[in-house]
């Protein structure tokens, strides 16, 4: 083996090494003894100088007109595609995904940074009338200045580019942190973005843990929007150290993602979607749809197919294209799921298929878990209540659509549901009962599109949504213009009764 590189964090315009000198390693989930690359180990002293070159280099982008932000934008998107298969190679090895999903994560930011890039030319305010004559006004969105960017392993190049794209394009400057198991794909995206000619200390990434980098960078006084996806738990941290300086805070976090499948659904259609959204990406979305809410008078058959099909999954390598499903992004990730399935088997639930780590052979060095089904679950259990982030479905048995909706409703998380089912008025009425932020009719829990809105309700999020418009209000701020041409004061409010 060659020797291997090391990576810089991306501070003014340069790379450079972390002021500490203290470096991690980045190693394949499903094949630890390949070493990907060295990366920073950071702390505060990089963070202060990434928010300095941030700051100072916001004061001339605020001024770039937006539709040269975007061509900028435009121009990484263009690149992305031309890199896109050795991106999501890079990917695949650092995070564990199989390719086809790699690719469908580059292609993400690919997606989100042409339809941001179109922004450029839109960024849409309102005119309005006066109430008063000979008086103008309209709104426009407003940058903010330092945007922090908190982002996890799972979407290692998509999630950055929600963030990222729509902030430049609005204004901001960037600095990133991203996850430690994911640095690489993120160094990627941000090298992408420099070599399409982003000024210097316009973005800026520092690599590093979540205490010693994530919390003094959204702490920070000059960071003025911290843009976190993660944890509930960590998410609630986020929140609190944004509070005192009422900083803009955009949360994504937990959820539990419910498929109902109903007594007239096409059954084969509702197992290939429960198999995706339980077992793509080894079950590591926040969408992933962990549980599975089926009318009892399918219940059986809808059970005895999907148990058939999850057992004959491939897992392994996700270099290998024959593969289906990869390994769990670490350790702690991997004791966490084989935690659950003890948990639920203490429960009481039914443990139809899968329940152990693989180990042997090509297994041995990675960090794999069988897909596994509990079946007869209550919604009580804790299997059916919290986020696993693993390869582990629960499915609950049910009497009808309200109770369906009651179950997949009672959680406290409430990112992203599905309904199965051939009845144009059931999938109506959950499309509107669902307290969710994603709704889908015929199709799993997983895969938003970038133009629509993503985000959830409850301990999900905290009121935002990214992608979509609704990502430039979190990387924005309205100003009412209102300009009056009438030559004498007129008051509002009372000079026009
Ligand atoms: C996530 O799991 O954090 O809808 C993001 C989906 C993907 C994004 C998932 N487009 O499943």
């Amino acid at each position: 083996m060659g020797k291997v590189k090391e990576y810089k964090n991306f501070i003014g315009g340069k790379w450079v090494g972390a002021q500490g000198g203290d470096t991690f390693e980045n190693r394949n989930p499903a094949n630890t003894s390949e070493l990907l690359g060295i990366f920073q180990k950071s702390d505060h002293r990089d963070v202060n100088n990434a928010v300095a070159a941030a700051s100072e280099a916001y004061r001339s982008w605020r001024l770039y007109p937006a539709p040269k932000r975007a061509e900028i934008v435009f121009a990484a998107a263009r690149r992305l595609m031309e890199s896109k298969e050795s991106f999501a190679r890079d990917m695949t090895r650092e995070m564990g995904k199989v390719l086809a999903e790699t690719r469908g994560d580059v292609q993400e930011a690919i997606d989100m940074s042409f339809y941001m890039a179109g922004e450029g030319r839109r960024m849409f305010g309102q005119t309005t009338p006066s109430e008063l004559p000979n008086k103008f006004q309209m709104s426009l969105r407003m940058p903010l200045g330092v945007g922090a960017m908190i982002t996890p392993w799972n979407f290692p190049m998509a999630i950055p580019s929600w963030k990222i794209m729509p902030a430049l394009v609005c204004g901001n400057t960037v600095v990133i942190k991203p996850a430690t198991d994911t640095p690489l794909s993120a160094i990627n995206l941000v090298r992408t973005l420099d070599e399409c000619g982003l000024p210097k200390g316009v973005l800026n990434l520092v690599t590093g843990t979540g205490s010693e980098v994530g919390t003094p960078l959204m702490k920070h006084p000059d960071v003025k929007v911290v843009s976190f996806t993660g944890s509930t738990e960590v998410g609630r941290s986020v929140s609190e150290a944004c509070a005192p300086q009422f900083k803009h805070c955009h949360l994504e976090m937990g959820g539990k993602n419910v498929i109902m499948v109903m007594d007239d659904a096409r059954i084969d259609l509702a197992v290939d979607g429960a198999l995706w959204g339980g077992f793509g990406t080894t079950g590591q979305r926040c969408t992933a749809s962990s549980r599975i809410v089926v009318h009892q008078k399918v219940y059986k058959k809808f059970l005895n197919r999907f148990v058939d099909r999850a057992r004959q999954l491939r897992v392994g390598n996700g270099l290998d294209e024959s593969v289906q499903m990869g390994p769990s992004i670490n350790e702690k990730q991997l004791e966490t799921v084989v935690r659950y399935v003890d948990i639920g088997r203490q429960e009481g639930a039914k443990l139809l298929c899968g329940g152990h780590r693989l180990t042997r052979g090509s297994y041995r060095k990675g960090w794999f878990h069988e897909p596994t089904i509990f079946a007869d679950v209550n919604r009580k259990m804790r299997v059916a209540c919290e986020e696993i982030f693993g390869p582990v479905v629960s499915v609950i048995s049910c009497r009808s659509l309200e109770e369906a909706i009651d179950i997949g409703n009672s959680v406290e998380y409430g990112l992203s549901s599905a309904l199965y089912t051939q009845d144009v008025n059931r999938a109506f009425t959950a499309m509107r009962d669902m307290y969710t932020g994603i709704f889908y009719v015929n199709a799993s829990t997983i895969g938003a599109e970038v133009h629509l809105p993503f985000g959830g309700t409850k301990n999900t999020g905290n009121g935002h949504r990214e992608a979509g418009q609704a990502a430039l209000d979190v990387f924005s701020e309205w100003k009412a213009v209102y300009v009056d041409f009438s030559g004498r004061l007129q008051r509002a409010q009372i000079d026009n009764n």
